[in-house]
């Protein structure tokens, strides 16, 4: 059977303190007692505490701080778009890297890469992710949506709202958007969201959306030149925060915004955007590769673009860039 473990994670969690006989769970799996005592043993080894008694069965009495495609599964329950097909590295070069060439070779939609550690994590222009071992969530995740290259926008706002919801429901915090891609906390930067897509010139062929986290970095982990712009979850709420159920939030999260999305409602993300985006209302500055717009942030319209006026009145329409935010 495919995915045992997920079956006997998922049964640990639901008995609960009660706990599960070995005998249900190879009944209910199909599988001998001993494939399940193996099985069992296994799952220690990974970290997972698990009791063997007597009277009451397995009882799962805590879980490791380690991201497993199984466990990840267990927790999120039923079947989802966001979250159908779970790959874990424990370090690979770049989760999105790794998803493009999955997506290229046919990749089902919503099939997601995590990695432990990124030696060649990647932002935006060419620029470098700090993404050390065991203390974030770098994640990627492959989009098919119907959508023309220029709504890409909508794409990473869907991605910018499920990560403040995930960080909202796991740790109480509610972290400030910077458009397009930063999820800040105190003007320090907490997440990052880097989207690409392989596009014809009227539809996306498919889009990847790239999330990093920073969860449990230390003041002292931070490389020097990052050290007064980047903070972590642990940072800010001085606890240790469990990384697999924050992952396990976020792909919830990612799976009902996704399918606001589809079913075109937008508008609905787009609002709770703005409850949350320090950027409208501002004067800022937008650097893109080809030209400098100065102005106010005034809205994102319905593609996800910041609508910025001018200084001559004029309304420019920007899908993408670096934000200054200039001080009143
Ligand atoms: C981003 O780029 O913010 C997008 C980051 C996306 C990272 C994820 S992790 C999973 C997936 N796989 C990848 O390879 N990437 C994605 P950008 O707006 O260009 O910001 C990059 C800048 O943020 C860098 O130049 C640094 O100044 C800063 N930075 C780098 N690592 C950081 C970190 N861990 N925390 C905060 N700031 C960081």
């Amino acid at each position: 059977m495919k995915h045992v473990d997920v079956h006997i994670l998922r049964a640990l969690r639901a008995a609960g303190g009660l706990g599960v006989s070995g005998v249900e769970l190879a009944q209910k799996l199909g599988v001998t007692r001993a494939a399940i005592w193996a099985r069992i043993e296994e799952l220690r080894r990974l970290g997972f505490e698990i009791e063997a008694n007597p009277h009451l069965g397995y009882r799962l009495l805590s879980t490791p701080d380690v991201l497993l495609a199984d466990d990840l599964l267990a927790r999120l329950g039923r079947r989802r778009l966001i979250g159908s097909e779970i790959i874990v590295f424990k370090e690979t070069g770049s989760t999105n890297d790794v998803a493009d060439q999955l997506a290229r070779a046919g990749a089902r939609e919503g099939t997601i890469v995590l990695a432990e550690a990124q030696t060649r994590g990647r932002g935006r222009l060419g620029r470098r992710w700090f993404s050390p071992p065991g203390k974030g969530i770098w994640m990627s995740v492959i989009l098919r949506p119907r959508l023309q290259p220029q709504q890409v926008t909508q794409l990473t706002v869907m991605c910018a709202v499920s990560v403040l919801e995930a960080i909202h429901a796991v740790t109480g915090l509610i972290p400030e958007i910077k458009w397009p891609n930063d999820i800040l906390i105190r003007g320090r930067k907490l997440a990052g969201i880097l989207t690409e897509m392989e596009a014809e010139l009227d539809r996306i062929d498919y889009a990847i959306i790239g999330i990093g986290v920073n969860v449990n970095m230390d003041a002292c982990d931070w490389p020097p030149a990052l050290k007064a712009g980047a903070t972590s979850l642990l940072l800010e709420t001085g606890r240790w925060i469990d990384r697999p159920a924050l992952a396990t939030a976020l792909i919830q999260q990612l799976d009902r915004y996704y399918h606001l999305l589809k079913s075109d409602q937008f508008s609905v993300i787009a609002r709770e955007w703005q409850a949350h985006c320090t950027t409208t209302g501002k004067r800022v500055v937008i650097r893109t590769p080809t030209r400098i717009i100065a102005g106010v942030a005034e809205a994102i319209d319905q593609d996800g673009a910041l609508l910025v006026r001018t200084h001559d009145g004029q309304i420019e329409r920007v899908i993408g860039g670096d934000v200054t935010v200039e001080r009143d």
